[in-house]
């Protein structure tokens, strides 16, 4: 059939209008999708919030904790406002900073697994509306004995974390024997019934609702936890300028004087012992073995030996070492010498862009019993990526090659 020209303008004419309407109806659909998945930022939860100071340990405790934090979030169904991470200068008795959550973590991958709103954003928005002076109860698990109530702010980082928010405590409550054990039954409703939401809209713990180490079901969530535009591009710019093209290695080093002092702890004799994230190599319940001095500290020669097996096994063309004291690059250079492999390091030290630097290397040596060294192992347990430990599991090692 041939048409005549007012009926093929009267056809352009419909289908102009139908594009028209597709159109909005994806620009309206566009921006409920923005709505909701702000929302936490832009409204109210009526599910409440919890709110916790990292107060212990540095960035790798901070980090275990941050996941148990996000897990029991998730599990008692409210919003988990997101703590500034706390560092200290390196010298004693200068206080601590609290440097933002975003710098280091992008925020909306956090969101696929549960709500979040940064501590910045929370006060500056909701703070004095539904959390105001005079309604701010602290949580613990039990008071102190000698004052009958959470010892909120005493000491350091305690102090300078609320107040860095201008925060004061005017009444406090126990929330023993309860726990926040994300996995046990019925959390939510024990949580809710003694601390319902429209009482209690926020839960201010003393310390992380979270286990250290991280919990076995816990881990998995580090999927969330993506670096920050900035570490990231960092650590991508270190690895083009400063490795050759190719696989690399990357180990960790945790060898400083504070570490010899935490390894004269290990009890070889004890079966089923851990140390701080031990369960990382061990397992959980000691599947894998047992703790040994030589897994906690591992001597040069065991650095050396592996970094070579593990330069050969992945083809090497660089050695990216981190470490907390002595990078031992000459050492290193000189036992991979044959190799043809460059050995470097990164100045001045980053501890966040060295570990997006180790998670990103081809095969990681790293201390099992450290908990800056897990977080890099969780990082590649979640893309799949190979992780060696110090000192341990000499029978695989051997198989390996
Ligand atoms: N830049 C840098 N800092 C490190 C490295 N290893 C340890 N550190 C520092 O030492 C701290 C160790 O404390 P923490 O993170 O609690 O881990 P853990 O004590 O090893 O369990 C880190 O937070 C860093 O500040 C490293 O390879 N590179
Ligand atoms: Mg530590």
């Amino acid at each position: 059939m041939r048409m005549n020209y007012p009926q093929i303008n009267m056809l352009l004419h419909i289908a102009m209008q139908i594009l028209l309407v597709t159109l909005s109806l994806l620009k309206s659909s566009a921006a409920f999708v923005l709505v909701t998945a702000n929302s936490t930022d832009l409204n109210v939860d009526p599910n409440g919030y919890v709110m916790y100071c990292p107060c212990m340990g540095r960035f790798g405790n901070q980090a275990d904790h941050f996941l148990g934090a996000f897990g029991f979030a998730k599990a008692i169904d409210r919003t988990l406002i997101l703590p500034p991470w706390i560092e200290y200068p390196p010298w004693p008795g200068r206080g601590s900073n609290q440097i933002p959550f975003d710098t280091y973590f992008k925020i909306e991958p956090l969101k696929e697994y549960h709500r979040v709103i940064t501590m910045e954003k929370f006060m500056k928005t909701f703070s004095e509306t539904i959390w105001p002076i005079g309604n701010r109860i602290g949580f613990c698990y039990s008071f102190s004995r000698a004052k009958e109530e959470c010892m909120m702010k005493d000491g350091n980082p305690f102090g300078p974390f609320w107040d860095n928010f201008k925060i004061d405590f005017d009444s406090y409550e126990q929330y023993g024997p309860m726990s926040y054990d994300s996995q046990r039954a019925g959390i939510k409703e024990s949580w809710d019934s003694k601390f319902p939401p429209s009482q209690y809209p926020v839960l201010a713990f003393s310390g992380a609702p979270g286990s250290f180490p991280v919990s076995s079901q816990n881990r998995k969530l580090h999927k969330y936890l993506k670096w920050s535009t900035s570490i990231d591009k960092q650590a991508r710019e270190f690895i083009k300028d400063n490795l050759p093209e190719g696989p690399f290695v990357g180990i960790h080093l945790r060898h400083g004087s504070d570490w010899k002092k935490a390894c004269d702890h290990v009890n070889e004799g004890n079966t089923g012992n851990h140390m701080f994230a031990s369960p990382q190599c061990l397992g959980y319940k000691n599947e894998h073995g047992k703790l040994t001095y030589n897994i906690c500290f591992p001597p040069v020669e065991d650095i050396l030996r592996r970094t070579k097996k593990a330069v050969k096994k992945t083809k090497a063309k660089g050695v990216f070492v981190a470490t907390d004291d002595n990078p031992l690059l000459s050492e290193l250079s000189k036992s991979l010498k044959s190799l043809k492999v460059k050995v470097v390091q990164r100045t001045p030290k980053e501890p966040h862009v060295d570990l997006a630097i180790l998670a990103k290397s081809d095969l990681y040596i790293c201390n099992c019993v450290s908990s800056f060294s897990s977080f890099a192992t969780r990082e590649r347990e979640v893309s799949g990526k190979p992780t060696w430990f110090w000192g341990f599991d000499e029978q695989k090692l051997k198989e390996e090659l």
